[in-house]
């Protein structure tokens, strides 16, 4: 059962550890396991790349199926084995309700903290430069920050963008 599954991920990553507590919650221990050290940039090998054009992990395989998304693999796993160990998804379609909005409510949470940082990074980068600035370029450094963000969304999603 679980020698069919693999987990690729990276320390202190939270969207591995939902897999990892979803796993160890339905007593799935056994598993396939390879750790990528994000240092090394190893998480941008082709064998994850293989797996997940986005390079990123977690990537998470059980038999046929190759998902790449934490909270994807998760709901596959509370279907496969819904009735083994820890049941996750209540029936009633209020509670269940309940439990969507609040994983939601975190991934939301997750995107508006990195956006603000990269923002704030960026921005700061661009402060340092001030002097050689006139503030009538505050609108420039706001078109970079989109653009930052733009580059982010699109690397994320494995878009098409043009950085203006
Ligand atoms: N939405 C994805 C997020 C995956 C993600 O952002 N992984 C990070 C580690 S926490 C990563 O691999 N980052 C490296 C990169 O994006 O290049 C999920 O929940 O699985």
């Amino acid at each position: 059962m679980a020698k069919d599954m693999t987990l690729m991920w990276g320390s202190g990553s939270a969207p591995c550890w939902r897999i990892q507590i979803m796993l160890e919650e339905k007593q799935l221990q056994g598993y396939n396991q390879k750790l990528f050290s994000f240092e090394k940039l190893e998480h941008k090998s082709q064998e994850v790349l293989d797996m997940n054009p986005r390079g990123q992990v977690p990537t998470f395989k059980c038999g046929k199926h190759i998902l790449n998304e934490s909270c994807a693999a998760c709901f596959f796993l509370e279907n496969q084995y819904k009735s083994q160990r820890t049941k996750l998804t209540p029936d009633s379609p209020g509670a269940q309700a309940l439990v969507y909005q609040r994983m939601f409510e975190a991934i939301t949470l997750y995107q508006n903290i990195f956006v603000y940082f990269v923002s704030a990074i960026t921005l700061h980068k661009l402060m340092c430069l001030k002097s050689l600035l006139a503030n009538r370029h505050i609108v420039s450094l706001l078109k970079m920050c989109m653009s930052v963000h733009r580059l982010y969304t699109a690397i994320r999603y494995n878009t098409e963008t043009t950085v203006r």
